[in-house]
């Protein structure tokens, strides 16, 4: 309660000192009423003021910001740590803390554009006060939202998105503008949920600092990579922090990849999603009111809303924004063997050779770092990799690729005229220069390097001269990309890095070593797009680029490479990798929400190290981990310098014969991974799906990340414990088949105990579908003879459905071309097919008593080849 007394005198002294008991009696009550309402704030509903690290936040420095100050007793866990980053915030804003207000509103072909205006400085420099916000109804199921500044151009993604020219005729959202303070709301037409709600708290456009929240409809949230988590994201004061890192995987860590897209449920299964179109560093906060906030450091606030319904439509329409993943070349679905410390060509071709001996299918060998010369790019050992030209020769032979690795950075201390990768590259200029605008030098593999830096087109000529000659002595077949964070061993360069505000922004996101430069080069370094503090997490995505073109002008196929560092359309270039994971059991269940969430982020072709890259497997483990592996839809094997060896030729025959069958039967639905892929490529479908794409009436799927499925129609329940012979998995309501014995079993939506020695994993088959598998040999194999089974899993009502994409597995753009077979499956009492083929692929029927489809296709490489497929027909369950 405030009181203040008033006293009326004539004493100009007690005046005074009256007049100055009623301002700070004013003053405090206005503080104590402030108080009151800042109390009236709940806890989950409190948006932090003051995120910086590794300060204690006192009632001082909080309300010198004007924020309210509650402390609250942090968990005990984090007694130590400062409030605000492990539980609720201790200062946070409150309802009054200025904000824009919308000045003016007018149409544009679009939608509307409006100017924003604040009148009050906030407490991070460089605010800009006025801004501007376009709103555009880009299509019925996709709003996009810009704010910019007016008076002058600030960093954007360059990234190409659709431009979109007309205005959204019947749009699924309707948009809601608050003016003062400005807010959006953005709801669903249909079921008035609410997607985006800004007005929960105050919005930041400061040079180094852009803010907004905004409320979510559920806590059911997936995505926002690259994290270790669960496939759905914790709400419990929970940061994700976006920078490209250099660092084995850990939870609440920013890692080597960065995405700013979240899928999330609505009630009654529908789902949105949301992506922020931008690079700079970055925390997500996700808090349990739920909301979420967005807290970058730069560039612009350029977001989008997919309106899906379902969550498959998010991703498709989010694809549509950033790209659709490539087709992957055929044996790119085969099985990898790779590690560190072959130390030799001869010991990896021996681990090639023993794998042939026991018929272990192996589609492609790899080699790591130590094939180099003193661990520099387009070098190779001629001690101990003398026989390398010989061993790629060999696997061609056996119709086995080689993969091989690039690191980014180029050593820069070889005596002139020794190394051209470093003299030709300087002669063009295409390493990344510091601040000065000399070359950068960081240290990596080889010593010290320099850095080529991406986003120019002359660095892209540069590297596919160098492939190309590189090529000419070892004809690889694809790449490995790694250290493209880009890591470096130093913070910054060799000279450090200059001091200013790109180097320490008056807020720095959660940030593993807390500084921008942390393990990799300066945030001040120059490229020619733009400085790297913006540029940073766009560099795998670039040398990505790089590499897949350069791979297709020396080889005109599609291109194969695997990246380490990832980033929104990526997957038009590369797949991935999750990185340097363990050999434990939690690494391999962490290892499913890895692969999930890549496969939302457009990038399906995606995998972890199988049996892990550090430490040593068990035999159960790795053979666990095989089983597993065998349905990533990148499954490659990788191991550390100095581990045991881990291929499956390495442990007891029981548990070689394990691995063995999960390889086999993997090769067994090549047709239907292919066609997967196909779907990917075309329509933006995810491969490796989760159970709640496909079951997003049924809540209970939503936190599955111990199962996943292959499309609609396969659900893959491996084990992830040890010494067990059972597993528990949740069955969606319907008719399951187990794929080994077509015995059905039906499910009111339940947790299934199941059968699980040592050398099986459990495969179900969902009702009412039909899926193409083949007896493939060693390799995968396109033009093999080998007969296709038609596996229909019939539904109650006796029908099933399935459909193969077919073409030659390798040349460029067979969809876009027409050079491919389509064929739909239908099963009710009969099979019926029906085709959607290119004209010069034609059905005949080539034998009386099968049916037999002849395709014929051409390509620039083979030409008119013939392809005899027989199909049967073994139908489980109720025919
Ligand atoms: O600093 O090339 O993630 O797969 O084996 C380590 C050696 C560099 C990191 C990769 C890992 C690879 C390793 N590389």
């Amino acid at each position: 309660m405030c009181q203040v007394l008033f006293l009326l005198t004539h004493d100009p002294n007690i005046r005074l000192f009256f007049f100055i008991v009623l301002i700070v009696s004013l003053l405090s009550c206005a503080s104590a009423s402030r108080r009151d309402a800042c109390s009236l704030t709940p806890a989950e509903w409190r948006f932090d003021c003051y995120p910086e690290r590794g300060v204690v936040v006192t009632r001082e420095l909080c309300e010198a910001r004007n924020c309210c100050f509650i402390p609250v007793s942090p968990p005990s866990s984090s007694a130590t740590r400062p409030s605000g980053k492990n539980g609720v915030p201790w200062c946070f804003y409150s309802q009054d803390f200025p904000s824009y207000s919308l000045v003016s509103l007018k149409d544009t072909v679009l939608g509307q554009k409006g100017k924003l205006v604040k009148d009050v400085k906030t407490y991070y420099p460089g605010d800009i006060l006025t801004v501007e916000a376009e709103i555009r109804y880009e299509t019925d199921t996709r709003l996009r939202v810009r704010i910019t500044d007016p008076s002058s151009s600030r960093f954007e993604v360059p990234i190409s998105v659709p431009t979109a020219t007309k205005k959204a005729e019947n749009p699924d959202y309707v948009v809601e503008i608050s003016k003062q303070p400005f807010s959006l709301v953005v709801k669903r037409k249909s079921t008035g949920a609410v997607l985006l709600n800004t007005a929960v708290a105050p919005l930041f456009y400061a040079d180094q600092f852009l803010q907004f929240s905004t409320s979510l409809p559920s806590e059911f949230i997936y995505g926002l990579g690259e994290h270790r988590s669960t496939f759905l994201h914790d709400f419990n004061w929970n940061t994700l922090t976006m920078w490209a890192r250099d660092v084995p995987p850990m939870e609440k860590t920013n890692l080597y990849g960065v995405h700013p897209f979240y899928l999330a449920m609505e009630d009654g299964g529908n789902a949105h999603g949301f992506f922020l179109l931008n690079s700079n560093a970055m925390d997500v906060v996700l808090q349990p009111s739920p909301a979420l906030t967005w807290r970058t450091i730069g560039g612009i606030l350029d977001f989008y809303v997919f309106l899906g319904p379902s969550p498959g439509s998010v991703i498709e329409q989010y694809l549509e924004v950033i790209g659709h993943p490539a087709m992957p070349i055929y044996w790119a679905l085969g099985y990898h063997l790779c590690r560190w410390g072959y130390s030799t060509s001869n010991n990896t071709w021996e681990v090639v050779k023993s794998l042939r001996n026991y018929g272990i299918p192996q589609d492609v060998q790899w080699n790591d770092i130590d094939y180099m010369d003193k661990s520099m790019d387009f070098t190779y050992d001629s001690t101990k990799f003398d026989t390398l030209p010989d061993l790629v020769k060999d696997l061609h032979a056996h119709d086995q690729r080689y993969v091989i690795m690039m690191d980014p950075a180029i050593s820069s201390t070889q005596p002139e005229g020794s190394y051209w990768p470093f003299d030709e590259g300087l002669k063009r200029g295409v390493f990344i220069k510091d601040a000065e605008g000399k070359t950068l030098i960081g240290k990596v593999w080889p010593g010290l390097t320099a850095y080529p830096d991406f986003s120019d087109e002359v660095t892209h000529e540069w590297w596919y001269d160098n492939l190309q000659k590189f090529h000419e002595k070892v004809p690889f077949d694809g790449l490995w990309i790694d250290m493209n964070e880009p890591s470096n061993f130093l913070d910054g360069s060799t000279n450090g890095c200059p001091s200013n505000s790109l180097e320490n922004p008056p807020y720095t996101p959660g940030v593993l070593g807390g500084l921008l430069r942390a393990k990799t080069v300066c945030a001040t370094a120059q490229q020619k797009m733009s400085i790297h503090y913006n540029m940073h997490s766009l560099y795998g995505l670039m040398e990505a680029k790089a590499s897949a073109s350069a791979l297709k002008r020396i080889v005109p196929k599609r291109p194969f490479v695997i990246s380490r560092s990832t980033f929104p359309s990526q997957g038009m270039y590369s797949g991935h990798w999750l990185g340097d994971n363990r050999s434990l059991w939690k690494d391999l269940y962490t290892s499913i929400s890895g692969i999930l969430t890549f496969n939302l982020l457009g990038m399906p072709l995606v995998g972890a190290d199988i049996c892990g890259f550090s430490e040593e497997p068990e035999e159960e483990l790795c053979v666990r981990w095989t089983q597993l592996g065998a349905f990533y839809p990148f499954t490659r094997n990788h191991n550390a310098i100095d581990m045991k060896p881990q291929d499956p030729t390495a442990f007891s025959p029981l548990a070689r014969t394990a691995m063995k069958q999960a390889l086999l039967l993997r090769y067994s639905l090549f047709p239907v991974l292919y066609t997967l892929f196909h779907h990917a490529h075309v329509h933006g479908h995810t491969v490796a799906r989760p159970l709640m794409f496909e079951f997003t009436s049924d809540v209970k799927t939503y936190g599955i990340d111990k199962q996943f499925l292959w499309g609609k129609s396969l659900l893959v329940t491996p084990v992830l414990d040890p010494g067990v012979d059972y597993v528990v998995g949740y069955f969606p309501e319907g008719l399951w088949y187990d794929y080994y014995t077509g015995i059905s079993m039906r499910s009111k939506g339940e947790e299934l105990k199941l059968h699980a020695p040592l050398d099986k994993i459990n495969l179900h088959l969902r009702e009412g579908f039909v899926i193409p598998i083949q007896v493939n040999g060693d390799v995968v194999s396109f033009l093999s003879d080998s007969p296709l089974h038609l596996v229909s899993a019939l539904s109650d009502d006796g029908s099933a459905s399935g459909d193969l994409f077919w073409d030659d597995g390798e040349s460029i753009d067979t969809y876009e071309t027409d050079q491919y077979a389509y064929i739909i499956f239908n099963v009710t009492q009969v099979l019926t097919l029906s085709f959607s083929l290119a004209e010069k692929i034609l059905p005949s029927v080539c034998a009386a008593d099968l049916i037999l489809i002849v395709i014929t296709h051409t390509s620039q490489h083979v030409n008119l080849h013939t392809l005899c497929l027989n199909l049967f027909v073994s139908a489980v369950g109720y025919l």
